[in-house]
């Protein structure tokens, strides 16, 4: 099985410290294929960052060799509905993955995350996702993304003690990682804290396996349908779903036409 785990920011080093996360915990027979997106923004902490990151997402899924499974590899997950309906080969985003592997193990979680404007969105995120009854509180850090790269930095020191804060004052009983930056602590923070830690990475590729696994597509009936030919004008034109030339090697059955997908 080949899984594509791609880094919507441009900075390189943090691809290749996901892709050490995913070889560790892929299982033997998965291939992790790592990408580095070629446009946008050097870290994602902000709307507008993200927004921007969504073409080389984009540009990943359609354009590169096929996968049977895509990783979107940043705590926002960006651009992952548009990703789902231009591929058929499932797309799983990392908050999502973290979240729903908290709720396996754990009745509430709290998020740790780096800037303070990046708890907000992660806080949107949980809204959207339907985890208002699990999530306890997202703490920000105020520690910037690329920051988490940098040896000897106190990063590592501020992550724990908003998660020993998450625990004592939010009673959280599992803690989720909100930024792919981090996913080298989770060893070190489980074993200081005694709880569950998630790495969305992590959860991201065995949910991949799995899901794979058990023979699931996503779903072309609906709103995760292809995108409807048309033409895109200006600088976006590139982006014109018939320009993207997908692999529709799934074409929807009788009955996803027969209800209108
Ligand atoms: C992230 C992340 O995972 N990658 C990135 O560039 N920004 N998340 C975050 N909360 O800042």
């Amino acid at each position: 099985m080949l899984i594509k785990l791609i880094n919507p920011n441009t900075t390189s080093a943090m691809t290749e410290l996901m892709g050490d996360t995913a070889r560790t915990v892929a299982a033997a027979g998965t291939d992790i294929v790592l990408a580095t997106s070629r446009s946008g923004a050097a870290s994602i902490e902000g709307h507008y960052d993200e927004a921007l990151s969504i073409l080389g997402v984009i540009d990943e899924i359609a354009r590169g060799k096929p996968a049977d499974a895509y990783i979107i590899g940043c705590f926002g997950d960006p651009g992952l509905l548009a990703a789902r309906e231009i591929t058929a080969s499932p797309v799983l985003g990392v908050a999502e993955s973290a979240m729903h592997a908290a709720t396996f193990v754990a009745t509430s979680f709290s998020i740790i995350t780096t800037l303070e404007r990046t708890r907000i969105i992660s806080e949107r995120l949980v809204r959207s996702y339907g985890m208002q009854n699990h999530c306890r509180s997202v703490r920000a850090t105020d520690v910037p993304v690329l920051e988490l790269e940098k040896p000897n930095s106190t990063a590592d020191a501020a992550i724990l003690a908003e998660c020993e804060k998450a625990l004592i004052e939010d009673r959280a009983q599992a803690i989720v990682l909100g930024c792919v930056g981090m996913s080298n602590l989770v060893e070190r923070l489980q074993h200081r804290l005694g709880v569950p830690v998630i790495d969305g990475v992590a959860a991201a590729v065995r949910f991949a396996e799995g899901i794979v696994g058990m023979g699931l597509r996503t779903s072309k009936v609906g709103d995760l349908a292809y995108p409807l030919p048309k033409a895109y004008a200006g600088k976006l034109a590139e982006y014109a779903p018939a320009s993207l030339k997908l692999r529709k090697n799934d074409e929807p059955s009788a009955l996803a036409t027969a209800i209108g997908s």
